[in-house]
């Protein structure tokens, strides 16, 4: 497993510039904030297993600008969702196991976007550290709350009516959120408030996640270059 966090080598500054605006390369917009020691929040991890080979690459400080191919499409439909909402760019390339079911793949995206995020929150200065959203889709309404405590829990409540959407498991949605959480470190309750359809309630429930982890990473200008725990750690 290779993990790359930090500074971009090619745009140090996190610059906005003429030279090229791929996907590849990112563009934080506050790079003279005074917060410049959040000022390049990215991480790549790339991790490979006998069953999966998972390339993560995001900004915090994004536009929710996003590639995601990860031969799931349902799930490739929700992390769209995270990046969008959360206003995160996000690139995702995953091959996996897909001759057995989604199982793997699923869970190792997952795993590998807790990494980056992990990663890309460092030591998680200056960061507001909770976040909460309440994402209603037609009938469908989710709520989340979320906390980059440093300790993992997930208290998940989602009761989904089928078991597939598409080709999807609607079983896998609880294995990503457990992977994200022990891999970030985070806490995280999702609570379903309302639901019929289960293609809006695993959507309303990743855009709560998206404008909820939004909240929870932003720079909290008060707070400046400190962990934001009375215990000094997080
Ligand atoms: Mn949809």
């Amino acid at each position: 497993m290779q993990i790359h966090a930090g500074v971009d080598t090619e745009n140090p500054l996190g610059r906005t510039g003429s030279s090229g605006s791929s996907q590849e390369h990112y563009f934080p917009p506050q790079a003279s904030s005074g917060l410049d020691h959040l000022s390049t929040r990215t991480a790549t991890v790339h991790r490979t297993t006998r069953e999966t080979d998972v390339k993560v690459s995001l900004n915090l400080d994004g536009q929710g600008q996003y590639s995601t191919h990860t031969g799931v499409p349902f799930l490739d439909h929700m992390l769209s969702q995270i990046s969008s909402h959360g206003l995160i760019d996000l690139e995702i390339h995953a091959t996996g196991d897909l001759e057995i079911d989604d199982h793997h793949t699923n869970e190792d995206v997952g795993i590998t976007l807790g990494q980056a995020l992990g990663q890309a929150l460092g030591d998680r200065k200056g960061i507001v550290r909770f976040g909460h959203f309440i994402a209603p889709l037609d009938e469908s309404l989710v709520q989340v709350v979320l906390d980059f405590s440093g300790r993992p829990h997930l208290s998940y409540g989602l009761e989904i009516p089928t078991q597939r959407v598409g080709t999807y498991d609607t079983q896998l949605v609880r294995e990503f959120f457990v992977a994200i959480v022990n891999h970030s470190q985070m806490t995280l309750h999702i609570r379903q408030l309302a639901g019929i359809n289960s293609h809006h309630i695993i959507e309303a429930a990743f855009k709560a996640f998206a404008r909820a982890l939004r909240m929870a990473v932003e720079q909290d200008r008060r707070r400046g270059n400190t962990i934001p725990s009375s215990k000094g750690v997080l």
